[in-house]
């Protein structure tokens, strides 16, 4: 075993009964993988908050937007042979996906980045025909003053990388679908390089291809192009079934620092990992880690809505010392500091 995380003492630090939920009669079943930010000298989390109604005996239901932007519930029988629950995340019915939970997000602040309470401010809802299965997993980046949202957008037309943009957090300017689907896992570059935006992103090619990290470039956050292929799932290994890019890499002597998810399926996990990219030239790889970072070993990342899950898209970092936050079993949120030095240590 290669885990270097030194996990908080307190972990978990959020789970779903601090938060309320969006609405009456919502029942919130996961706190998972924050984005992470600094705003005014004190530390920011932005939850992802997965809700449905309380489920009724031989009943599934879950909430979706409809087109007028508000919650609906739909309910099916759960004899229905149509109805596939095999996935705790995901319901298929006669050929069509679904979530099981509605996401939205919602900030909750720090003084101390362990103890956290709510922003007395509306949470963040998906809206518009791109998001009316909720928004997942947002990455927060600041650029000169305005913070960049990239999330996952999940609606009946697919998966794809949503962008919005604040400088004061109250009002929003909303971009879009930067990355259409199916695409995820969207982690924009703290600075550009050059004359140019960078993000790292994930699409998904299932006949040919797979699950990888890609590499984009952009004039101006908005329109990516000359995307590229940096780093594949690897057969037999941690990462075997896919990768995605965490938050935004790190800036480092070396190189930028990305910590990124691997999942395997056969035993099922979600373990993290990293991978240096060259300063000038972040396409090119110049190590990775061999071993996961970090593995779900303790119980409240072995157990939980979707156990066996470590999953981060934020962080902090000060000198040496990277803050992650994580979600843990798709359940509840988690901290864990490293070493910058260590992790590229286990690169290879
Ligand atoms: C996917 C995403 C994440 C989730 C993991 C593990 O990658 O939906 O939000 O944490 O799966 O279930």
């Amino acid at each position: 075993m290669t885990d270097i995380a030194r996990r908080f003492p307190e972990n978990p630090i959020l789970r779903p009964a601090d938060i309320c939920p969006s609405m009456p009669g919502m029942r919130i079943e996961c706190l998972l993988n924050p984005g992470v930010f600094r705003r005014e000298g004190k530390i920011e989390l932005l939850l992802r908050v997965a809700e449905r109604p309380e489920q009724k005996a031989g009943k599934t239901s879950f909430p979706v937007l409809n087109d007028k932007g508000a919650p609906e519930i739909l309910e099916f029988d759960n004899s229905d042979p149509l109805l596939d629950l095999s996935d705790p995340r995901v319901i298929s019915y006669a050929g069509q996906y679904y979530l099981t939970t509605m996401s939205h997000l919602r900030r909750v602040t720090s003084d101390d980045g362990v103890r956290f309470e709510e922003v007395p401010l509306p949470p963040i809802f998906g809206h518009g025909e791109l998001e009316t299965y909720g928004i997942e997993d947002c990455r927060v980046v600041e650029i000169d003053g305005s913070y960049y949202l990239t999330f996952t957008q999940v609606s009946r037309h697919g998966v794809g990388v949503g962008l919005r943009s604040t400088r004061d957090w109250q009002s929003f300017a909303s971009h879009g679908m930067i990355f259409p689907p199916h695409n995820k896992d969207c982690a924009i570059f703290p600075e550009r390089i050059g004359d140019l935006y960078y993000a790292l992103h994930r699409p998904s090619s299932p006949e040919l291809g797979g699950n990888y990290i890609w590499i984009a470039e952009s004039p101006n956050l908005l329109h990516w192009g000359n995307h590229r292929c940096i780093a594949h799932s690897r057969k037999g290994m941690w990462d075997s079934a896919r990768v995605g890019a965490g938050a935004s890499p790190i800036h480092t002597d070396k190189g930028w620092l990305e910590i990124y998810h691997g999942a395997s399926v056969n035993p099922s996990r979600y373990c993290l990992g990293a991978l240096l990219l060259d300063l000038k030239e972040p396409r090119k790889v110049l190590a990775r880690s061999g071993d996961p970072i970090m593995e779900p070993i303790a119980d409240y990342e072995k157990v939980g809505f979707f156990g066996n899950v470590v999953f981060t898209n934020g962080h902090l970092v000060n000198d040496d010392e990277v803050t992650v936050y994580y979600g843990a079993s798709d359940s509840v949120i988690c901290g864990a500091t490293f070493s910058i030095k260590e992790i590229l240590g286990m690169l290879v």
